[in-house]
């Protein structure tokens, strides 16, 4: 019988190159492993099987230093082994916080050069995504925030990152691109406090751009979570809106630094609520997993690692079907959902319905009285979760 949870390319999961490709350094310790080439990540990737795309940041693809004589023969092996592993570049994105230029932040610096070669180095990067056929562009702040607000304006900073971005909009225009931008948030790290720090201040930023039909969001599952936020509250917030363009699948404690850990490893539950959330929706976009796998891990569990990712998914995914086929399960929603076609039309603003609602004697015992048998759908709920329903 073939495996139910073996991942196809039209189940549209993606890897970026620093995932796969993450070589285990951390803050106190050295690199685990070796430095593959952005060739060797695809082959490993085509290894793993049933992945959809790869995903990188300019200089993922072609150090920062290069020569343009290296950057031709890199992009030329990586197009081959995309061609020979049958995958495609879905995201690309601009590492504009690794270098030091970028130590007082790129869009947003105090230093007009800096902001001026963050564009530059944007629109570059932008080129070599549409090169090779990106469909979503996103953006990290990485080091858009202060450690002392001695040092900025925190309105200019916004200001700043908004003509950057309507900038930037205009180039892809310009170009032809067809980019979607999608715009990441991300609290307190690696900055002692960021700007945007969660999904929700892109979320209400957005609207205010030049061109807000263009950009949405690309939430993180470990950066609401470090906020100690509910992540699938935050994706359906960008969901209502129309604004989920792009999701970064991980996991994470809630309370620590980026743990960026395989995806529903830390808290099954909530990814499953994500799962279903994105699924009940029918979402279509590229499920990325912006996660790397632990310090541990050779390149055999490198890949065991991305498999896992995967199937965690498929598994949850088969969950939600089975949850929202349950007998038990409708049973208890149809109790706990009281509809009247009447009171919902009060609902819509007339003046009348306004009177009409005022004038209404409400019961409140009758309405505190009614029983909300939450204990027994969430039970049922940990009952499928957890596989013996
Ligand atoms: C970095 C960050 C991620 C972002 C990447 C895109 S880089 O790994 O922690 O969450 O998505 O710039
Ligand atoms: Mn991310
Ligand atoms: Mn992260």
């Amino acid at each position: 019988m073939p495996d139910p949870y073996q991942p196809k390319p039209r189940d549209k999961f993606t890897f970026g190159l620093w995932t796969v490709g993450n070589v285990g350094r951390d803050p106190f310790g050295a690199p685990t492993r070796p430095q593959w080439s952005p060739a060797e990540i695809v082959d490993l990737l085509g290894e793993v099987g049933g992945v959809h795309g790869v995903n990188f940041h300019d200089n993922d693809l072609v150090p920062i230093d290069a020569t343009d004589a290296e950057a031709e023969q890199i992009k030329r092996d990586f197009a081959a082994a995309l061609k020979r592993n049958k995958l495609r570049v879905c995201m690309a994105t601009t590492n504009l916080f690794a270098d030091p230029a970028f130590k007082d932040g790129a869009f947003t610096s105090n230093d007009a050069e800096v902001r001026a070669y963050a564009l530059h180095k944007t629109m570059r990067a932008m080129d070599l995504g549409a090169e090779f056929g990106a469909e979503v562009y996103v953006f990290w702040g990485g080091r858009e925030g202060v450690e002392t607000d001695a040092s900025k304006d925190p309105v200019l900073a916004i200001q700043r990152f908004r003509d950057a971005i309507n900038f930037l909009c205009t180039y892809s225009m310009d170009q032809g691109y067809g980019y979607r931008f999608a715009l990441e948030a991300k609290p307190n790290e690696p900055r002692g406090h960021m700007y945007f720090p969660a999904t929700y201040a892109y979320l209400a930023l957005i609207p205010s751009l030049a061109y807000p039909e263009m950009v949405g969001v690309n939430p993180e599952v470990a950066h609401e979570h470090m906020a100690g936020l509910n992540f699938t509250h935050a994706v359906a917030a960008a969901l209502e809106a129309g604004k989920l363009f792009h999701i970064d699948l991980n996991d994470q404690q809630f309370g620590r630094y980026d743990q960026d850990f395989r995806f529903g490893s830390a808290d099954v539950k909530s990814a499953f609520f994500l799962v279903k959330l994105l699924e009940d929706h029918k979402w279509d976009g590229f499920r990325h997993f912006d996660s790397h796998a632990y310090r541990t891990a050779d390149r055999d569990d490198v890949i065991a690692f991305a498999r896992g990712s995967m199937r965690t998914y498929l598994i949850l995914r088969e969950r939600a079907r089975q949850w929202n086929s349950n007998t038990q399960v409708k049973k208890l929603l149809r109790r706990i959902n009281r509809t009247s076609s009447d009171l919902a039309r009060l609902g819509t603003y007339r003046k009348s319905h306004a009177e009409t609602l005022k004038a209404m004697d409400f019961d409140r015992d009758r309405l505190s009285g009614r029983s909300l048998p939450y204990e027994q759908l969430d039970q049922l709920t940990m009952d499928i979760i957890l596989g013996v329903k």
